[in-house]
């Protein structure tokens, strides 16, 4: 399945969104781990992402790549969810205030579904006080903030000191391209995630803590 994989993402690469499509709904119906559909396409926008910081493409391929992606995702989506038991614990998640990327947090909030836990996503550029408010609404056990500008990691600062103002009680985990362990330690934060599969073991362990 290697050429098909390369397939996949060549497709992403040129925003060829039914290429896209096709391929992964040919990978998936062979059998081929959701994980490794994953890699394909991470490979493709990690493609796209060096090329734009080059100057070699400019926003709007960004985007038809970014959409060919999403489309891909939509269908790994069920079936990386499990059919397990009923969610024990939820996880509010969103792209800060000023931020509008939301791939990589639509990546960590899939494989956090996967992993059996009940996902509220805010979207993107989402406020302090909406989060607030639906960490109060959901009684999550945990938040996830993402930012992939480092023009909005001071909003990640101001949500983590807002949260701790309101007094919710919650583990808040951040992450995302320009996002590091010296930050979140900086910023008062309880974790911190490299990359999707990670943020699944931060969850957890963050909320093994709480129960510790
Ligand atoms: Co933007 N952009 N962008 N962009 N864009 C970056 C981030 C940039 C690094 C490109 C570059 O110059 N090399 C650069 C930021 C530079 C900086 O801050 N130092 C940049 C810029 C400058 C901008 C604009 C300002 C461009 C402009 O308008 N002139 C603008 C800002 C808009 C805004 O947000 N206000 C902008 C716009 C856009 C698009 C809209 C065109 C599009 C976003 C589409 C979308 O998300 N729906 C876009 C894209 C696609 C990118 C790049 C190319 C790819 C990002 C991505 O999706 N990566 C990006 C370059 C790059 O990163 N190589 C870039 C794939 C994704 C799977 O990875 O998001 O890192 P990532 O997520 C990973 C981890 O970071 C982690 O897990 C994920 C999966 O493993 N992770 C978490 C993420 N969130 C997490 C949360 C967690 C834990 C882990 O816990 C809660």
């Amino acid at each position: 399945m290697e050429p098909k994989l390369n397939e996949l993402s060549e497709a992403i690469k040129a925003g060829r969104r039914k290429e896209a499509k096709l391929a992964t709904e040919e990978l998936l119906a062979a059998g081929v781990a959701p994980e490794e559909v994953m890699s394909a396409l991470s490979a493709g926008m990690d493609d796209v992402g060096r090329r734009f910081k080059a100057n070699e493409i400019f926003v709007p391929e960004v985007l038809v790549a970014a959409r060919a992606m999403q489309t891909s995702m939509n269908l790994l989506e069920p079936v990386l969810l499990s059919v397990g038991s009923e969610p024990e614990h939820t996880v509010v998640i969103g792209t800060v205030e000023g931020d509008l990327h939301d791939i990589g947090k639509n990546l960590v909030a899939m494989m956090v579904k996967a992993a059996n836990f009940k996902v509220v996503d805010l979207g993107t550029n989402v406020s302090p006080d909406a989060f607030i408010a639906a960490l109060r609404e959901h009684r999550a056990a945990v938040i996830g903030l993402s930012a992939l500008l480092t023009t909005t990691m001071p909003a990640m600062r101001r949500t983590v000191e807002l949260i701790r103002e309101s007094g919710v009680a919650v583990k808040v985990m951040v992450g995302g391209a320009p996002i590091t362990q010296q930050f979140a330690q900086e910023i008062g934060a309880d974790g911190y995630a490299p990359d999707a599969a990670s943020a699944v073991d931060e969850a957890k362990r963050l909320i093994a803590r709480t129960a510790a």
